[in-house]
């Protein structure tokens, strides 16, 4: 059996429909995901959304809707945009899904038989669209001296007979976990801001409900539902098995979150799951946010986008291919349509796209696509090769440890070799001058092609699946990569190379999509 391999984006909250920023997160998890399974691993890639709390109330009292017409229409509009960004989820949870009730009410009966759940008084801020509770010393004036929470977000002043969680017990226990374990919260940016926050001390926190009903209920306790944090993080759990095990994936290898989010996924999680007897997860780490043209997005500021008409626009593979080249990971990044086509039209459809598409339709044409005979081979050859190979591995490391613009970096080096080998070699001036060395340079290429194909996979599944297919290479796992023996069985097959159409087409700058 191969190792279990645990991946999960944040579950957005359906109250609105997606943004750039939610389709970033996804797109992200999933190359992850795709690359893992690559290299072996048994992959569980889970996504979702998140369905109760205060906020989902107020959004449907102001439409006039009932809360759970709101969750169902909006989460339908989230798993649309999985499935037309190619997000290869094994599940997409929603926190009103039965089996969730279940494993959210079996924490909280684990953490009250260790003793750190008490009824109180809870007096306090809290913000709605955070949906979080704040200490007084966290908040920061706004205008005319209202008070924001650190988000920039209202708070309203709360009291309210509650629940609550002991999270003051854990402070040593997590600092003693951040210790022993520096990947636990990455990058180290994040890592630093939650050592400082969890060294200042920890209040207990506030983990029901009295004033709405929009949740799981606390057992037990008539009138409480769970604070929507308490309910949301279980869902890693729920997806997991738990708490009917077995738990072949648990502990999570790769919590995937946004910046805002750190605190709840680094200090209230392992908390609860330390006080439950749970494992924890390997790592949490906190992407950076996205921008439109460096700004922030705002429904205000009309720059919010639909990542659905950004997919149509510049293709599903040319959002995914921008938004994990261009944003060094963990990083804010900022995206423009004129952003966007520069980067696709250079990278994948120029240099890689007609690096495929030249070679493939030479072959089809000239050689009735029969894969090209040995050859007279020389050095270059083999030094492409040799290139390729580095470039690709240079993307596997990279992605081994997140580093996902790095890893394009290095295979775009890959591809930029052979770009320069296609110059210097010219094979189309070879057919009539020397076709033994023309049929050794097209067989060089077409392996390149290939394993470059494979190591992208991840990243623009639809066009490398494409030059794939039209090479008839089947095995894209890691393992395939420099597997000589596939060139020989495939040339002997009498496979034909047909003509493709690209993989990679060219983008227009689209006419009305900036505002002027
Ligand atoms: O926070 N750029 O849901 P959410 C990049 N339900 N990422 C962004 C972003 C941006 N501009 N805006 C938001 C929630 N995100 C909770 C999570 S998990 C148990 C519960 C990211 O819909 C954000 O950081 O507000 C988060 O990781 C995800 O989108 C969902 O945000």
């Amino acid at each position: 059996m191969s190792a279990p391999y645990y991946i999960t984006t944040a579950i957005s909250y359906p109250n609105g429909r997606p943004h750039i920023g939610h389709a970033y997160e996804a797109i992200a998890a999933d190359a992850i995901a795709r690359f893992q399974r690559q290299a072996g691993r048994d992959v569980r890639f889970q996504t979702g959304t998140d369905e109760h709390g205060l906020k989902m109330v107020q959004t449907a009292r102001d439409r006039g809707i009932g809360v759970r017409a709101l969750a169902d229409e909006m989460s339908g509009h989230f798993q649309a945009m999985c499935d037309a960004l190619a997000i290869s989820y094994d599940r997409f949870i929603r926190t009103t899904d039965a089996d969730h009730h279940r494993a959210s009410q079996a924490i909280w009966e684990a953490m009250a038989e260790a003793g750190d759940l008490y009824l109180d008084r809870y007096e306090g801020w809290y913000s709605v669209r955070d949906e979080a509770f704040y200490d007084e010393k966290e908040l920061v004036d706004g205008e005319g001296g209202a008070k924001l929470s650190p988000q920039g977000t209202p708070v309203t002043w709360t009291a309210e007979e509650t629940w609550f969680f002991r999270l003051s017990k854990y402070q040593q226990p997590l600092l003693d976990l951040y210790d022993a374990n520096p990947d636990f919260i990455r990058p180290e940016s994040r890592r630093n801001e939650i050592l400082r926050f969890v060294e200042g001390g920890l209040s207990d926190l506030s983990v029901s409900r009295t004033s709405f009903d929009w949740g799981v209920p606390v057992p037990g306790s008539p009138g409480h539902v769970m604070y929507v944090w308490v309910d949301a993080l279980t869902n890693y759990l729920t997806g997991a098995g738990y708490p009917h095990g077995p738990m072949p994936h648990w502990p999570a290898d790769l919590h995937l979150i946004g910046k805002d989010i750190v605190r709840f996924h680094a200090v209230y999680w392992p908390a609860f799951l330390l006080s439950a007897g749970i494992a924890l997860p390997k790592t949490v780490f906190g992407h950076g946010f996205l921008l439109h043209r460096g700004e922030k997005m705002s429904k205000s500021l009309g720059n919010v986008v639909d990542p659905l008409d950004l997919s149509r626009v510049f293709g599903v593979d040319g959002l995914r291919y921008f938004l994990l080249r261009e944003v060094s990971f963990g990083q804010d990044g900022s995206y423009s349509a004129e952003a966007i086509v520069t980067r696709v039209n250079a990278e994948l459809a120029n240099a890689f796209g007609n690096l495929a598409q030249r070679t493939l339709s030479f072959i089809a044409k000239n050689l009735e696509g029969a894969f090209p005979e040995p050859g007279r081979s020389d050095p270059a050859d083999a030094m492409l090769i040799e290139e390729v190979v580095v470039a690709c591995a240079g993307l596997k490391t990279a992605f081994e440890d997140l580093m996902l613009s790095q890893g394009i970096e290095a295979w775009l080096r890959g591809v930029y070799a052979c770009n320069q080998y296609i110059d210097v070699q010219a094979p189309w001036s070879l057919r009539k001058t020397d076709p033994d060395r023309m049929h050794a340079v097209l067989g060089t290429l077409v392996r390149a092609i290939r394993m470059l194909a494979i190591a992208i996979l991840p990243v623009v599944p639809r066009g490398a699946a494409h030059i794939l297919d039209i090479l008839g290479a089947e095995a894209r796992d890691h393992d395939a990569v420099d597997d000589d023996a596939w060139y020989a069985r495939t040339a002997a097959s009498g496979f034909r190379i047909a003509t493709p159409t690209p993989a990679f087409p060219r983008l227009e700058m689209p006419v009305e999509a900036e505002p002027a």
